[in-house]
């Protein structure tokens, strides 16, 4: 089976950066999940340009950086120049008048490009995308907050993209309110990550390590 885990960073404890990245890659995570917040797209601040650079040179392991900020297209170079081939960038489709265009310009820096759908946003208003994009990240919260509930009513559009990923060669990863549940049911279904928050990884009894060894062997 298989699936990659993803660190949702902007859970992690900033006073100590530096040992939770290097904690968080011992434990074996796969990628480093950087949500970028402008305030404006989203109605809160979270991490910054520099946070995300500082990540990339704590690790060797890639970035997969959600970019919750209004017309990417205006900045985007900011971040693909601190950015190395392996990373991922997701873009809101509704936050930019041509999305094709900013999706353009990941590809062309050597960044995998990546869409983020929110819940109350439907496949087909984005199913021209699903053809450019190599990652689609699926909400399963509103976009702006860690520690959310989960919205059923994804589901059925989970689904959905889980039947379009065979044939339009996309991976699908989860982002919200993920817990041990999601990744056993949807793992099985191609789920190719998850990314992991509040839920199941920061601020927990279990170390890190403990933690990514159990969903390892309870899922594959
Ligand atoms: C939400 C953001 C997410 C959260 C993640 C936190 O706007 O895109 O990446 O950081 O969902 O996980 P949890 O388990 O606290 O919901
Ligand atoms: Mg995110």
């Amino acid at each position: 089976m298989g699936f990659n885990i993803h660190a949702s960073m902007m859970c992690a404890d900033f006073g100590r950066l530096n040992e939770e990245v290097k904690a968080l890659e011992d434990a074996g995570v796969d990628y480093f999940h950087i949500d970028i917040m402008d305030g404006r797209y989203v109605p809160n601040f979270a991490m910054s340009l520099y946070d995300m650079e500082f990540i990339s040179r704590a690790t060797r392991k890639p970035l997969d950086v959600h970019l919750m900020i209004e017309h990417p297209n205006n900045n985007i170079e900011m971040f693909l120049q601190r950015l190395r081939r392996g990373d991922i960038v997701y873009i809101h489709p509704e936050a930019e008048y041509h999305p094709s265009t900013t999706l353009q310009k990941i590809i062309n820096a050597g960044i995998t490009p990546g869409i983020a759908i929110n819940p109350g946003t439907s496949v087909e208003s984005i199913l021209e995308l699903l053809r450019i994009v190599d990652k689609v990240l699926v909400m399963s919260v509103n976009p702006g907050n860690a520690g959310q509930m989960f919205l059923p009513y994804v589901g059925e559009k989970i689904s959905h993209l889980l039947e379009l990923q065979k044939s339009m060669h996309f991976d699908l990863i989860w982002d919200g309110a993920c817990g041990l549940d999601k990744i056993e049911k949807y793992a099985p279904m191609g789920m190719s990550g998850f990314v992991l928050g509040t839920t199941v990884l920061f601020h927990k009894n279990k170390s890190y390590a403990e933690i990514i060894k159990d969903i390892r062997r309870e899922y594959g």
